[in-house]
């Protein structure tokens, strides 16, 4: 419900640190079209670095979806949604300010909540909050985030994942009718009345934003370790690396 927003919204100041100073992470921006391996890019770049088993208080590394800042519909949205009317590759789908405001707040080295996303429903999850972590290095993956000129600007580093559309769709058709709970004709309309204009529109223009291109996607394995072996340097560097600096926490009077 409503008090649940505000709860995200309302930061906590360095909640959970002991220090006084408070680490900022090094913040990757990861986009590329539907089913194009993004999560896959960066779930690979996680267990690589050997931190996906950790226990997620002790990673370094945490990757956060874009999918979690979909804006929450309303009755009549919801209708449409569930014919498969609803244009959800659309920037206006998104809540932006939240978005801005969470990175923000992560940028400030804070713990940050951020709801689940359930595709059945089409409606954010503020039951099962995920925490976030202070971390060295965040990963927010997207469709589009480097759309928003205020949201690009936060990344250190920007990764476009570049799978051929054929591939994507070979791909989207399974995972929607299989794990989303849709049926074939549903997810073809949707993708042709949709996905494959808002591509077009939204999402491929920014790949001209992006610092490294992956193509092919998780299955370029040498252009995830060359982005590994990057991140890594940043992690054994954490203190001295130009990125990073010191942010005076919040004095004790004004935390809650
Ligand atoms: P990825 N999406 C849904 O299908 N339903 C929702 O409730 C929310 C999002 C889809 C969205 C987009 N569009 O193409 C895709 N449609 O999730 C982005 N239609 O997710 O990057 O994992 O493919
Ligand atoms: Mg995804």
């Amino acid at each position: 419900g409503d008090s649940n927003k505000e709860d995200i919204l309302r930061l906590p100041n360095g909640d959970g640190l002991t220090g006084d100073e408070v680490k900022s992470p090094f913040l990757i921006g990861v986009a590329g079209g539907t089913a194009s391996g993004k999560s896959t890019v960066c779930k690979k770049i996680m267990e690589q670095l050997g931190q996906a088993e950790m226990d997620h208080t002790q990673r370094q590394v945490v990757a956060i979806s874009q999918d979690s800042f979909y804006r929450e519909l309303t009755a009549a949205e919801k209708a449409k949604a569930q014919k498969g009317l609803f244009n959800f590759d659309h920037p206006d789908a998104f809540n932006e300010e939240l978005m801005f405001d969470t990175l923000q707040g992560i940028l400030k080295g804070h713990k940050v909540k951020i709801p689940g996303y359930d595709y059945r429903t089409n409606s954010l999850d503020f039951e099962n909050m995920l925490v976030i972590y202070p971390a060295d290095v965040v990963l927010f993956e997207g469709i589009l985030v480097f759309y928003f000129p205020k949201i690009r600007d936060l990344f250190h580093m920007k990764l476009f994942v570049d799978t051929d559309s054929d591939t994507r769709l070979a791909r989207r058709v399974p995972r929607d009718i299989n794990e989303r709970g849709r049926d074939l004709d549903a997810v073809l309309t949707q993708y042709m009345t949709f996905v494959k204009p808002a591509f077009e529109e939204f999402c491929s223009p920014t790949k001209k934003f992006a610092d490294v291109i992956i193509p092919r996607g998780a299955d370029n394995t040498v252009a995830i370790d060359l982005i590994v072996h990057h991140i890594g340097e940043i992690l054994a560097n954490t203190n001295s690396a130009q990125h990073s600096h010191t942010i005076r926490a919040a004095p004790s009077s004004m935390k809650r």
